[in-house]
């Protein structure tokens, strides 16, 4: 019997690309023993005093939870002192840590170190996101401006999602792979090979609450996903947890397309609501590698250049068909 354990199958990917430092492998080797203890601080959530929030508004003027406080220091200590990583964008930060010469490696990465936050309380699902891009700038010393590079830049992204059980997704460009956590031997455990969007597509997931703010492409959209088609593959089912790790998860493996829309909320949600570089850019760049598309309705995910670390977009993600089919009603739209 053989375990493909994360490490394992790290080195496995990276052998492929030829001779190499070592030092990406162990970048991704470096968020995985980050997300075990994020795993066990979730898995114990209720038994210590981490659930609820601290007080403070982060820089998206969202209340900010202990456990995404948590998570921030610790993927931000962990990556900041490894030696791999050069600067860290973090959804928790109005800036990125930018890490001094001493400790400073070729990588850069930006993190959402707790998705889903709203969801902490009510014991469902959340998740961890990264994306991780190569140093842009001259020197040794990395500036803001090198986590503010366009998805099509990245090198690897990926995912921890906390739900019934801990599973990390990622890709380095070579296919998405799934990972579950063995809480019996603390190891993350090859649990889907090659993972692909199935070909028909189950379920549409989308806050409905807020379609009175909806544009016309979104309200056609769903429209056409609740119709009945003679072949049966509508209506869609509807599912949403309000955690983009788990709604982007559970599509990933049964097929279904995740909206966040802008919308005529003034002023936050007029671009959607997502982050560009901590959310929209992984999911995007891990939802191409297994066969479906990510857009803001009228462009690539991938393709958007970034201005701001925490500039949001419009997110349309899944099944290549009916993303496409999202994107018809925009043109229609714009026309
Ligand atoms: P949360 O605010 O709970 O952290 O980006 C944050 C996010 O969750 C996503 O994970 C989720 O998809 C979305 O916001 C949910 O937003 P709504 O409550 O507006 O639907």
């Amino acid at each position: 019997m053989t375990l493909t354990t994360i490490e394992r199958h790290i080195i496995q990917e990276e052998r492929k690309l030829g001779p190499t430092t070592g030092t990406f492998t162990n970048l991704l080797y470096d968020i995985a023993v980050a997300a075990k203890v994020i795993s066990r601080e979730v898995r114990r959530a209720g038994l210590n005093d981490i659930i609820g929030g601290t007080g403070d508004v982060n820089v998206q003027g969202e209340s900010v939870q202990k456990l995404d406080v948590y998570s921030n220091e610790l993927l931000i200590g962990m990556l900041s002192r490894s030696g791999r990583v050069c600067a860290v964008g973090s959804e928790e930060l109005p800036r990125p840590v930018i890490v001094p010469e001493k400790w400073a490696g070729k990588y850069v990465v930006n993190i959402d170190p707790l998705d889903g936050s709203s969801n902490i309380g009510v014991n469902a699902s959340i998740g961890s996101i990264f994306s991780i891009l190569p140093k842009k700038s001259d020197g040794k010393i990395a500036q803001d401006t090198d986590c503010l590079q366009a998805g099509s830049q990245q090198l690897g992204a990926g995912y921890v999602m906390y739900g019934s059980s801990t599973v990390l997704v990622y890709s380095t460009g070579h296919g998405v792979y799934g990972f579950t956590l063995d809480p019996t031997v603390g190891e993350f455990v090859l649990s889907h090979n090659q993972i692909r969007f199935p070909d028909r597509c189950k379920y549409y997931s989308i806050n409905e609450g807020y379609s009175a703010y909806w544009d016309a492409p979104t309200r056609d959209f769903i429209a056409w996903a609740k119709s009945v088609d003679k072949q049966g593959r509508r209506p869609l089912s509807h599912r949403y947890i309000g955690a983009l790790v788990a709604d982007f998860h559970r599509n990933l493996i049964d097929g279904g397309v995740f909206l966040y829309p802008r919308d005529s909320r003034e002023p936050q949600h007029t671009n959607g609501k997502l982050r560009l570089l901590v959310e929209a850019n992984p999911i995007a760049f891990l939802a191409e590698q297994a066969g479906g598309t990510a857009t803001t309705g009228t462009e690539r995910i991938l393709d958007v250049v970034p201005s701001d670390l925490h500039q949001r977009v419009p997110l349309v993600v899944g099944n290549r068909a009916e993303v496409a089919t999202y994107q018809e009603f925009a043109r229609k739209a714009a026309a």
